[in-house]
């Protein structure tokens, strides 16, 4: 080979492209918190119940359903995205500790504030865009409780509620920890509209063999035999019989649409109102809106869970676009 005196050096290696980091807009005026990735992905959160209200994929395809008329200005429960329900599921009038406060509790109804956000991102080699995800975090605490909320249920608890979004799911996470001098019991759940096309070719499938209370049934108990249809108002709180790490998955025309991952949440809840309930609800916008709309919500809620003082509770879900 000939040496030739003035070769130029090595090219120096291409500087490693800064990985495109997560974008994260707080509207303290419209109390929102929006994070998006760099491929697009998108949440919103209000902090109004840490209400998740919108679930995108990077091409903008919205995952969760959320109320033409849904309220978002704090008066009132949102009509849709990902409530929170806590301490109470519906309401417990046998129940002395919480038969008092309204239906699904308080946590969805209180004003919730920003703890923070964190971005993360493969720190293998070439790690780029693609493996980036933020968590928003938010915070409940009985201090910051209305008085008349607090006469309610007067336990000192703090709530962190973290919302995790990756590229093909979006992570919600619960950690209920007691602050009071005594015990006290609780009920837990993500009360989760997801959007469909058309629900008359959806099918909820993970759930056979799970025995269930249909509460359209006179809450009697019964087992499920096959994947799950929705062909009127279904309220149903399943045991799932496979397990927590068990997906339950919901299909479109046979296709896997979502799914649904626990952690540490025994139960699950499929609910979709039909044409009545759909009808006497007023903030439930379109009136057919119960047709593009199922909810699967990840909880702990067929019997009251004690918390001693000083112990945490975590429970977890993962949504999984498929
Ligand atoms: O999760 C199902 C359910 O408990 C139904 O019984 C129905 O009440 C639904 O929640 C909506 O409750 P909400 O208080 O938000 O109208």
């Amino acid at each position: 080979m000939v040496d030739r005196p003035n070769k130029p050096s090595a090219l120096a290696a291409t500087p490693q492209q800064p990985i495109a980091q997560a974008s994260v807009n707080i509207d303290s005026a419209a109390g929102r918190v929006t994070a998006t990735l760099p491929t697009g992905e998108s949440v919103d959160v209000l902090l109004h119940g840490a209400t998740v209200i919108s679930w995108k994929d990077a091409s903008g395809d919205e995952k969760l359903w959320l109320s033409e008329k849904a309220i978002l200005d704090g008066s009132k429960a949102v009509r849709g995205g990902i409530p929170l329900v806590f301490p109470v599921f519906g309401t417990a009038p046998d129940h002395a500790a919480t038969s008092k406060l309204p239906q699904h509790g308080f946590a969805r109804i209180s004003k919730w504030e920003f703890l923070g956000k964190s971005t993360s991102e493969s720190k293998q080699s070439g790690s780029s865009a693609e493996d980036t995800n933020v968590k928003l975090d938010f915070g409940l605490s009985s201090s910051s409780l209305d008085e008349k909320t607090r006469a309610l249920w007067p336990y000192d608890f703090d709530l962190i509620y973290s919302v995790t979004l990756e590229r093909t799911n979006l992570v919600t996470s619960i950690v209920i920890t007691n602050k009071s001098a005594e015990a006290f019991e609780f009920e837990v759940l993500l009360h989760t509209y997801l959007r469909v096309k058309d629900i008359n070719n959806v099918a909820v499938e993970g759930l056979e063999d799970s025995k269930y209370i249909d509460k359209v049934d006179g809450a009697s108990t019964k087992t499920q035999s096959s994947s799950i249809t929705i062909t009127g108002e279904t309220d149903r709180v399943y045991t799932p019989a496979k397990g927590p790490s068990e997906p339950v998955v919901v299909t479109e025309g046979g296709k896997k649409a979502l799914s649904v991952v626990r952690d540490n949440f025994t139960d699950l809840v499929v609910w979709n109102p039909w044409t009545e309930k759909a009808a006497s609800m007023a903030d439930f916008a379109p009136k057919d809106g119960f047709k593009t709309m199922i909810c699967v919500e990840a909880g702990s809620v067929k019997a009251f869970q004690t918390l001693e003082p000083g112990d945490a509770f975590e429970g977890a879900q993962t949504l999984y676009t498929l």
